[in-house]
């Protein structure tokens, strides 16, 4: 059991001054929020028009929803509240369309991430002399960067490996001394798949903990990692929108996530009605960054179904806990930890004009990874019989594919009326994966 904590006043703070807190630095956002061209027609429509308006944390529900479509309208600078020159860096996450969501941030505002990642970091019992292995994509995601600067700031010692190149993760792990190790839980499930092939067996490496997000898992899973590597496997929540990793992070308890709610204020509603769901009933997540001046976003329909847990955690930590995600109310799919709209795929099919009009999307599991294949029906005039002629059509859609959600599916070409045609609304996707999770 771990009692040490990073910001041990604000982790423990009482409910009261919890709110105290969240009331201003609320404001402080709606301040800042009100710089944006975005949020300064929304706020004035609901008579918002400086922090004053704001007079207790109940005041908050007359501010609209924000959605991922209103941030993609938003692009690329209707949600900056400061000067461009204050900013030092940008992530963006996929938009339904291939219109990315973006977000700025100035270097204090990077420091006050930084600030949760390494609380997160400290609350499952990560510290100085831990060798930590980041196998998250390290670029416009925000999986690599993330936790890399709190891993520093902590005083591990950060090998930024990225995603992929499972050969050289096991070498750097074992000739590092890799003590804890950052991935999508897939990619463990596939790291102990192809580690015999590679040479290794569990006991070759030094290896304590996984913490592992970004994608959908079940306890099982946990389970399951945990017994193949022996190790312990921690539950990170984020989105890019609230930063990324570090909105929620699980304690050594393994007792449901922590919302860290000095910085993120955090409302679960009713998806229809959008009211308030009473605490541990389940409800789309809305959430409200209060530490990013560069970006602000205010009460974001996360599509994110989880609940609160009652009651407070054995570790002492006051941020209330969030339950794993339980699936999500759009059809985002997400595919070995990246965001893909099915919508963002039927724009790509269809712009080529060999492509007839019915297609699916399958995912399913390869071994422990998720696999997207695209099967589409083409034209009469294009099915050939010369392989060839398929074989670069199949390319170029590959390689368009690519383009958009950069993720690389195994496309089927077949002709016209094989693929199933239903009689209502249209069935574009199946994913295979669910009743695994
Ligand atoms: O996935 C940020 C992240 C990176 C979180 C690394 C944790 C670790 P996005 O690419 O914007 O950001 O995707 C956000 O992924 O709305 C959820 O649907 C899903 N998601 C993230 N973490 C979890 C998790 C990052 N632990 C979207 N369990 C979110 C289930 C998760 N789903």
């Amino acid at each position: 059991m771990i009692d040490v904590y990073h910001a041990k006043d604000i982790e423990t703070m009482d409910a009261e001054a919890l709110k105290a807190l969240q009331l201003l630095r609320f404001k402080k956002a709606v301040a800042r929020a009100l710089e944006t061209p975005f949020y300064k027609t929304r706020l004035s429509a609901v008579g918002i028009s400086g922090p004053e308006d704001l007079k207790t944390l109940e005041d908050i529900k007359r501010i609209p929803f924000t959605t991922k479509d209103d941030l993609r309208e938003a692009y690329p600078y209707g949600l900056l509240s400061c000067p461009l020159s204050d900013v030092v860096r940008m992530h963006a996450s996929s938009g339904t369309t291939g219109i990315p969501t973006v977000i700025y941030q100035t270097a204090a505002d990077l420091d006050r991430w930084t600030d949760l990642t390494t609380r997160s970091l400290v609350a499952v019992g990560c510290h100085k002399g831990d060798v930590f292995q980041n196998m998250m994509t390290y670029g416009l995601f925000t999986g690599g960067l993330g936790l890399h600067y709190g891993a520093e700031h902590l005083g591990m010692l950060v090998i930024p490996s990225s995603s992929g190149n499972t050969r050289r993760q096991f070498q750097l792990m074992k000739d590092f001394g890799t003590t804890v190790v950052h991935a999508t839980p897939s990619y463990m499930l596939h790291l102990h798949s192809c580690m015999e092939e590679h040479g290794y067996k569990p006991s070759d490496f030094a290896l304590k903990k996984a913490l592992v997000g970004a994608e959908p898992h079940s306890e099982e899973i946990r389970q399951k990692i945990q017994e193949l590597f022996g190790i312990d496997v921690y539950n990170s929540y984020g989105l890019s929108e609230m930063n990324g990793p570090s909105v929620a992070f699980e304690c050594d308890r393994k007792a449901g996530m922590h919302l860290w709610e000095d910085s993120y204020y955090m409302e679960i509603v009713d998806e229809h009605t959008l009211q308030e769901v009473p605490e541990g009933e389940t409800g789309e997540l809305v959430l409200s960054i209060l530490i990013r001046t560069a970006t602000p976003i205010l009460r974001y329909r996360t599509r994110d179904l989880t609940a609160i847990i009652p009651g407070r955690c054995a570790c002492g930590r006051t941020s209330r806990r969030i339950c794993r995600i339980k699936g999500r109310t759009d059809d985002m799919l997400i595919i070995n930890g990246v965001n893909v709209f099915p919508s963002q795929i039927e724009e790509v099919i269809m712009k080529m004009p060999e492509i007839g009009t019915n297609y699916r999307i399958v995912v399913r599991k390869d071994g422990t990874l998720d696999k997207l294949i695209v099967q589409t029906e083409v034209g009469p005039e294009i099915f050939s019989d010369d392989a060839r002629d398929m074989n670069a059509l199949k390319n170029r859609i590959i390689e368009n594919l690519r383009a958009s959600i950069t993720i690389n599916p195994v496309v089927e070409l077949h002709e016209p009326g094989v693929l199933p045609v239903q009689e209502g609304k249209a069935i574009r996707v199946v994913d295979e994966r669910e009743k695994k999770r």
